[in-house]
């Protein structure tokens, strides 16, 4: 074996220069071409040697007659025209699943490092087949399969997608469907969230209130959080422990760690609803019927309720020999616990300093009973607050601050920022079903690098992987889970398996459009987002407007059509290919159509004395809601009740709006109008005031305010929707200042309460 190493080495070095045009996913780590074919029929045989079960035969031939209607003898010793699968010794030290694979004129091999390297070299060959094609079962072989040679093995030892059957229950025939789709792109890790408000899943023994009572709910949400309708349907699903076990063996047989998540102290109102016992104020509770964050935990003060979680994990660890297990940990409202007295009292008797040390406590106490049982917890980043217990390893959500946080204390981290790896969020702009929000399109997710660089090489080796989580408010059949999950899945696929130097997004989308046959021929329900034609709106100086309308789209042969609309019936017309502008010149509805793809959409301008001016903001909005930058307030683009798209607006996190705007001449002006969302329930409130003022000029530095300042003050109350805060006022000038305060904290009993409000503004106006 020594030998070989020093001359994979010097292979390595040839494969990585050369280029292939292969359609694989994630990318090999090496690919060395050769020339020609291997033609396979149901003359092969598969030849199985040490360390390879007929397990693993058994799945390639299953894959073989589903897709072409054959299998393959298995045999001990054959000369040639054989698939064999066998295992190495060492290949690449260190890295669990690496294997290689060689296909020659005669036969084709795979060796794995050990058996996981073998199961993955299988699914880099079922990728090397063709796409099946409706009819091909009827008899198309032999299938031609070209000479190469790969090796190949992980970047990341955790490459997990998660997903949330608390909110949305999904069967085990789909469970099992999950686990062959991260199977498919070499993902190691299902992490299952078993447990929430909205319904607790899993069988346990001990308390079978927990799905005679905690496994329905009596109604569910429709649409968007907030608006308040629901369904009249009883909501029910769990699954048994033998499920359970059924489901964690099928896993293991593809490689896949199942880790189970028993959310803990807060998103627990389905327990609690079974065993009143366990919430300080004894309830009543139900099971929850709509999303959000719930005031309502896990007591902290009392024993029983550490009996009975410790109870239920013996359950869940009999069922999962996984090395971790996630005991949640996030978005824990301490309303409760600061008005329980047992609560109070343990925080006195333990010397906690107040309410984030007693969860700091409550995830220590549960990590000493998992540890003594050998095991190690994950927790959502919130473990982190009132200090991190000591062998735990954090699952990074509300950005990379926590991960980058708790690899600087030598804790393992698995990263999994809202944005891009949220697959329950939006991943086109003109998304036209329901989504929690958000935007993370397929080349943000591929783009992704889940070593933050401002970690050094020691602490970067805490970062174990990466995962996508998929929460399923909005997903409550599995299509619509499909529809989330692809392509983004793939992409992400490519970020955890695949050399960082060897990521390449052109080289991604080159491959996608056989990624996409692939996923026809499986009758995989997938988002087409990246062939939409892409709308903006853009400052233009060649506009009489200021502002032009830019169509694009990722297919660079697409003929793009452009025409307005309006009362005039002007039509103006621009083609191009792949991309087209057409100056916004008036008001009213301008349509785009794909000629390639019969794709339309639509974009009605709504112009006054601001639109296309030149605007500056004293503060630049949050990250994750920067709209098309500041621009976007002065567009022309007003958004529509019911179809609130994030781009369309400017989000800022607990800061002001301080935006001035420049009219270019003296202007008179009558009345200014703010365009602002609330949706208190996804914690964006309207802002507490709102003042304009009106400058005539600006000079080095000093604001010369000629008319006396204009303080328009509106108390507006909170109300869900689009609003419009108009300040009437009559005036000349040529820049309006217009400064929209933040709501600021939010208020007790409502969603998010404490944290700093949201304050999404989608346009100024000036009449
Ligand atoms: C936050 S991520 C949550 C979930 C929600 C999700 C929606 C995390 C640890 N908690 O409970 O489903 O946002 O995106």
């Amino acid at each position: 074996m020594k030998k070989i190493l020093p001359a994979l080495f010097v292979l390595s070095f040839v494969f990585a220069k050369a280029q292939n045009n292969l359609n694989l996913v994630p990318m090999p780590a090496e690919v060395k071409m050769g020339k020609g074919n291997f033609s396979l029929s149901p003359a092969a045989v598969i030849l199985v040697k040490n360390g390879v079960d007929d397990a693993s035969a058994d799945f390639l031939n299953s894959c073989l007659q589903n897709n072409f209607g054959f299998t393959l003898k298995k045999v001990k010793t054959a000369a040639a025209n054989y698939i064999q699968l066998t295992t190495l010794q060492t290949l690449v030290p260190g890295k669990e699943g690496a294997y290689t694979l060689t296909v020659n004129k005669s036969n084709i091999s795979i060796s794995g490092q050990t058996a996981s390297g073998t199961f993955y070299g299988m699914q880099t060959l079922l990728q090397l087949l063709p796409v099946k094609k409706e009819g091909i079962a009827k008899k198309k072989y032999p299938l031609s399969i070209p000479q190469l040679s790969i090796t190949d093995y992980p970047r990341f030892s955790y490459r997990g997608m998660h997903l949330d059957v608390g909110r949305h229950y999904f069967p085990v025939s789909f469970v099992k469907k999950y686990i062959d789709y991260l199977a498919t792109y070499k993902f190691n890790t299902f992490h299952w969230h078993l447990t929430e408000d909205q319904g607790w899943r899993i069988e346990i023994k001990k308390y079978p209130n927990l799905t005679k009572v905690g496994a329905c709910r009596n109604r569910t949400l429709i649409g968007r959080y907030g608006e308040n309708n629901y369904d009249s349907t009883t909501y029910c699903g769990y699954y048994t422990q033998e499920e359970v076990k059924d489901i964690v063996q099928y896993a293991t047989d593809r490689y896949i760690t199942v880790i189970p998540e028993i959310e803990m102290p807060g998103h627990s109102t389905a327990a609690l609803a079974s065993y009143p016992y366990l919430g300080c104020t004894k309830g009543p509770y139900k099971v929850m019927d709509t999303w959000g964050v719930l005031d309502d935990v896990y007591c902290a003060g009392n024993d029983s309720t550490f009996t009975f979680l410790q109870n239920v994990l013996d359950e869940v660890m009999q069922l999962f020999p996984s090395k971790y297990i996630h005991i949640g940990g996030d978005e824990c409202p301490k309303e409760r616990w600061k008005k329980c007295p047992l609560c109070q009292l343990r925080i006195k008797n333990e010397n906690l300093k107040d309410e984030h040390g007693l969860q700091s406590y409550f995830i220590s106490r549960i990590e000493k009973y998992i540890n003594s049982r050998g095991r190690n917890i994950i927790g959502w980043d919130e473990i982190l607050e009132g200090g991190l217990a000591p062998n735990a390893t954090v699952m990074s959500w509300r950005g990379e601050e926590g991960g980058i946080e708790a690899a600087k204390q030598n804790h393992d981290v698995i990263m999994t920022p809202g944005n891009p790896v949220y697959f329950d969020h939006s991943q086109t702009k003109n998304e036209d079903s329901l989504t929690i929000g958000g935007y993370n399109p397929l080349e943000a997710v591929y783009n992704y690098e889940p070593i933050p660089a401002v970690l050094n090489a020691e602490q970067a080796k805490h970062v174990l992987g990466a995962q996508a989580n998929v929460w399923t408010e909005y997903m409550s059949y599995p299509g619509k889970v499909e529809y989330m999950i692809f392509p983004r899945i793939m992409a992400l696929s490519e970020v955890l398996w695949s050399p960082a130097a060897k990521r390449n997004w052109n080289d991604f989308e080159r491959r996608l459009p056989v990624l996409f046959e692939r996923l026809d021929a499986a009758k995989i329900n997938y988002s087409k987002a990246y062939y939409d034609i892409n709308p903006v709106v853009l400052p233009s100086a060649a506009s009489p407007t200021g502002i032009a309308w830019q169509i694009s789209s990722k297919n660079k042969n697409d003929a793009l059509r452009l025409s307005y609309t309006g009362p005039l019936r002007i039509l103006l017309q621009a083609e191009g290919t792949g991309k087209a502008v057409i100056p916004v010149t008036h008001q009213g509805t301008y349509m785009a159509m794909s000629k390639n793809s019969g794709v339309s959409l639509s974009q009605t301008f709504k112009l006054n004395k601001a639109t296309g001016k030149k605007i500056t903001l004293a503060a630049e909005p949050a990250k994750n809601y920067p709209g098309d930058g500041a621009f976007t307030l002065v567009n022309g683009v007003q958004n529509e009740k019911g179809t609130a798209k994030s781009s369309e607006f400017l989000g800022f996190l607990g800061k002001d709006l301080d935006a001035t705007i420049d009219l270019g001449q003296l202007t008179d002006i009558k009345k200014v109008t703010l365009h602002v969302l609330g949706q208190p329930g996804s914690w964006i409130y309207l802002p507490s005031n709102v003042e304009v003022q009106y400058i005539m000029s600006l000079d080095t530095g000093k604001v010369n305010i000629m008319a006396p300042t204009k303080m328009a003050s509106v108390q507006v109350q909170q109300q869900h929707g689009n609003v419009k805060i108009e300040i009437p006022g009559d005036q000349s000038c040529r820049y309006i200042r217009v400064v929209a305060k933040n709501f600021g904290a939010i208020p007790t009993g409502r969603p998010g309460a404490g944290t700093p409000a949201w304050l999404f503004v989608d346009e100024i106006e000036v009449e």
